[in-house]
C-alpha cells in the first residue's frame, strides 16, 4: 500500500523545518484526500441504502456521464470494453475521483478551505446528478450531501496530525493541551506554517479509522440496497400459458449438437447479449409495475402486470434480436422464445390514432426508444414481452416487460423495463438515439457470420465443417453461400426454416488440405435479396459487408 511505502520517505525528511517537512507530508496529504473521498462515498452509499438505488451518487454521476459523452467516445468504449463498458465507466469514474481527491488533499494541507470547498463541490455535483436522474426526487440529494459532510470531517481529522501546532511535537497529549484558539486555527486555517509538526502515529490511527468507516458504511449501504432487488419477486412470478404457442420445432432443428463451435439455435438467457445504458439494472417490483399509455390514443389507460399476464391473447414466438452496434461477424445477436401480448391488437384496442407514426417507449430508467407505429401495428409477432425462454424476463433483459418488434434493431424497438408507450410522431419527438444522430428508422440488415473454424487458429487438415448463423428477420433466410479464397460460391446446408424471424444455422463440410484459406460467407433472404458486400460501420443504421476470415489447416 502506498501509505506504508510513503511513510519511510516522509520519516527521512532531512530536517524539522517547514519546507522539507511539507514535501514529506504531501504524500500523506494525498492519502488523506483519498481516504476522505472513500469515507464520503461510503457514507453516501449508506444513506442511499436507506433511500433507494437511484440516490447513489456514484451511479447517478455515471448515468449522467453516459448521457453526456459524445457518440464516438461511446462507440470506442463499446468497441474496447464490449459488454464490460459500464464496469470500465465505473472504474474510470473512480480513478478520476481518486486523482481529484489526492490533489485536494495536497492543496488542503496549505489551505483547509480549498479542501472543504472541493469536497462540497463534489457533493453538490453528486446531489444534482441524483436529483435530476430519471427516478430522482429531492430526497435523493441526501446521500451525496451527507457523504460530502462526512468527507470534510474526515479530511480535517486526517490533516490535523500532519500540521500539529508545536514544532516537532509527536506528543498527542501536548497537542490536545494546545489552546483551543490555536487548535481551531490549525483545523480551519493554514496549518502549514513554518515549524508545524507531524504526528505520524496519529495520522495512521486516523487513517485506519477512515478506512474502517469507508468500508463499513459502503458495505452496509450495498447490503441495504439489496432490499430493492426484484430477483425474488421475479422467481415467484407465474407466467401464463400461451393461447398461441410457438411453431413446433422438428427433431434436429438445431444443428449445434452435431457441429462443434456452431451457435445454438436458442441463446440461453445467461449468454444472451446485453446492451443498454443502465449502470445498475433497474429493479421494478411486479406489484408496482404500470404500463401507461399516453398521447394519440382514443382510450388510453394504464395496465398492471397482472392485466398483461391475464390477457386471453398471449402469444409465444421465436425471434432473433439484433443490436445496431453489431459489427460484421459480431456477437450482438441472440435468439429467444418470447412470451407476451400481441402489440398490434393491444394498440388498436386502445384506439391508437392514425396520425401517430412514432411510438415513444419509455423505460423506468429514463430511456426513450422510438419505434415506428406502422411496424408495431403491422409486423406479425410484435409484442410486449414478459417471458424469455420459459422464464420471466431476466432483470437485465427488461423485467417485467419490454417491447419486441421482429425486423427492427433493438434501439428502435426493444425498449426494456418499459413503463410507458406514448403514441406520437417523428416530428414531435426526438428520442434518445435520434438525438445522438442514429437513424430514426432502422430495419435489420441481412447478415451472416462464420462461427467455426475460428480465425487464425490451426486445425488438423481433412474434412471439417464451416458453419455459422445468418439472419434476415421478417423476410427469412433463403440461402447461404461460402467462398473459399477466390473460388466459386458454394451453397451451404441450412437448418430447417422455422420462422422468418428466427436466424438459420448453416453448415458446409469442406476438405481442407494443409494451408491457409480466406473464407467468406454471404446470405440471401427468402425474398431473393442478396447480402451486400458494401462495407458500412454500425453508425448510423447498422453495419453491412461480408464476414471474411483467414483460417489455417495443418
Ligand atoms: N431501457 C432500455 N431499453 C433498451 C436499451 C437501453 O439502453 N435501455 N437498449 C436497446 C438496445 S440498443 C438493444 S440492442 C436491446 C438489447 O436488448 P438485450 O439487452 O435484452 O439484448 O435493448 C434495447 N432496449
Ligand atoms: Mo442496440
Amino acid at each position: 500500500m502506498t501509505t506504508t511505502e510513503q511513510a519511510p520517505a516522509a520519516a527521512s525528511a532531512p530536517d524539522g523545518q517547514g519546507g522539507g517537512r511539507r514535501r514529506g507530508r504531501r504524500p500523506l496529504a494525498a492519502v488523506a484526500g483519498l481516504l476522505s473521498a472513500g469515507v464520503a462515498l461510503g457514507v453516501a452509499e449508506l444513506v442511499a441504502g436507506l433511500i433507494g438505488p437511484q440516490a447513489s451518487p456514484v451511479v447517478a454521476v455515471g448515468d449522467k456521464v453516459i448521457t453526456l459523452v459524445p457518440e464516438p467516445v461511446k462507440a470506442f468504449a463499446i468497441a474496447t470494453f464490449g459488454e464490460d463498458d459500464k464496469i470500465a465507466l465505473v472504474v474510470g469514474t473512480l480513478v478520476l475521483i481518486a486523482l481529484y481527491a489526492a490533489v485536494l488533499g495536497v492543496l488542503a494541507l496549505r489551505r483547509r478551505a480549498v479542501g472543504v470547498a472541493g469536497i462540497a463541490l463534489f457533493g453538490v455535483v453528486g446531489a444534482a446528478a441524483a436529483v435530476t436522474g430519471p427516478a430522482g426526487g429531492p430526497l435523493d440529494a441526501l446521500p451525496a450531501l451527507v457523504g460530502a459532510l462526512a468527507g470534510i470531517g474526515a479530511l480535517l481529522a486526517l490533516l490535523a496530525p500532519l500540521t500539529v501546532p508545536a514544532t516537532g511535537t509527536r506528543d498527542t497529549a501536548a497537542d490536545d493541551e494546545a489552546p483551543l484558539a490555536e487548535r481551531l486555527r490549525t483545523a480551519l486555517g493554514s496549518g502549514d506554517r513554518k515549524g508545524a509538526g507531524l504526528d505520524r502515529r496519529r495520522f495512521f490511527l486516523t487513517s485506519g479509522a477512515a478506512v474502517g468507516a469507508a468500508v463499513v458504511t459502503g458495505g452496509a449501504g450495498r447490503l441495504l440496497l439489496r432490499r430493492f432487488d426484484v430477483g425474488g419477486a421475479r422467481a415467484d412470478l407465474a407466467l401464463p400459458a400461451p393461447t398461441s404457442p410457438a411453431a413446433p420445432l422438428s427433431a434436429g432443428a438445431d444443428l449445434a449438437p452435431q457441429v462443434e463451435g456452431l451457435t445454438p439455435l436458442f441463446t440461453p438467457n445467461r449468454e444472451f447479449y446485453r446492451v443498454d445504458t443502465a449502470i445498475t439494472v433497474p429493479q421494478i417490483s411486479p406489484a408496482d409495475y404500470r404500463l401507461e399509455l399516453t398521447g394519440m390514443f382514443d382510450s388510453p389507460r394504464s395496465y398492471t402486470l397482472d392485466d398483461l399476464l391475464g390477457r386471453p391473447d398471449v402469444i409465444e414466438r421465436d425471434i432473433t434480436l439484433t443490436c445496431v452496434s453489431n459489427t460484421v461477424g459480431g456477437l450482438l445477436a441472440g435468439t429467444a422464445r418470447w412470451l407476451g401480448v400481441p402489440l398490434g391488437a393491444f394498440l388498436r384496442e386502445n384506439g391508437i390514432q392514425s396520425r401517430s407514426d412514432q411510438l415513444v417507449c419509455r423505460s423506468v430508467d429514463g430511456m426513450t426508444i422510438g419505434a415506428p407505429t406502422r411496424s408495431a401495428l403491422e409486423v406479425e409477432d410484435a409484442m410486449i414481452a414478459f417471458g424469455m425462454n420459459g422464464e420471466p424476463l431476466p432483470v437485465e433483459h427488461g423485467f417485467p416487460a419490454r417491447m419486441i418488434i421482429p425486423g427492427l434493431y433493438g434501439y428502435v424497438s426493444a425498449c426494456k423495463w418499459m413503463t410507458g408507450i406514448e403514441a406520437s410522431t417523428y416530428d414531435a419527438f426526438d428520442v434518445y438515439w435520434t438525438e445522438r444522430d442514429w437513424a430514426a428508422q432502422a430495419p435489420i440488415k441481412i447478415a451472416s457470420r462464420i462461427d467455426t473454424p475460428a480465425p487464425l487458429r490451426r486445425f488438423p487438415a481433412g474434412r471439417r465443417a464451416i458453419a455459422g448463423v445468418a439472419w434476415a428477420q421478417t423476410r427469412g433466410i433463403g440461402a447461404v453461400e461460402v467462398r473459399v479464397d477466390e473460388g466459386p460460391w458454394l451453397p451451404a446446408q441450412l437448418s430447417p426454416q422455422v420462422d422468418a424471424d428466427l436466424w438459420r444455422q448453416w453448415v458446409l463440410p469442406y476438405d481442407f488440405a494443409p494451408g491457409s484459406y480466406q473464407l467468406t460467407v454471404r446470405a440471401t433472404s427468402a425474398e431473393g435479396e442478396v447480402q451486400t458486400e458494401e462495407r458500412a460501420e454500425p453508425f448510423p443504421d447498422g453495419s453491412s459487408g461480408l464476414h471474411s476470415i483467414r483460417v489455417i489447416a495443418s
